[in-house]
């Protein structure tokens, strides 16, 4: 490699390495429902567990359902030192497929967001 090339593939690698999952951030870490999983029960709550604690202020989570349809869902709250964020959901849900995406602010201040999805399958 010349020393350019070495200079770009260093910034290259700084750059995905930020741009990644940094550990300092919160990140999802696990689900219930867990990432494509398939639930044969309505779930009465989505319990998302983070690696850093979060501002519940500026954190939360939307459920859409079949068709496109936004499940209503009741407040978010934090259990397990401020990792984990429960999202109660009122309503049964309906067999089909489900994406939960999620946003949070870290207590370092750092925003983070992503989506996964479920099936429910009576
Ligand atoms: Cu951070």
């Amino acid at each position: 490699m010349s020393r350019l090339n070495v200079v770009i593939a260093m910034s290259l690698a700084a750059v995905l390495g930020f741009s990644g999952p940094a550990f300092a951030h919160a990140h999802l870490k696990t689900s219930t429902p867990a990432d494509k999983s398939t639930v044969s029960a309505s779930p009465t709550q989505i319990d998302l567990h983070f690696t850093e604690e979060l501002n519940l202020r500026f954190s939360g989570a939307t459920i859409t359902g079949p068709g496109k349809i936004e499940i209503k869902a009741g407040d978010a709250t934090l259990a397990d030192e401020g990792k984990t964020l429960t999202v109660p959901v009122p309503t049964k849900l309906d067999a089909g497929s489900y994406t939960v995406e999620w946003h949070v602010l870290s207590t370092d201040g750092h925003k983070t967001n992503g989506s996964y999805g479920f099936t429910v399958k009576p």
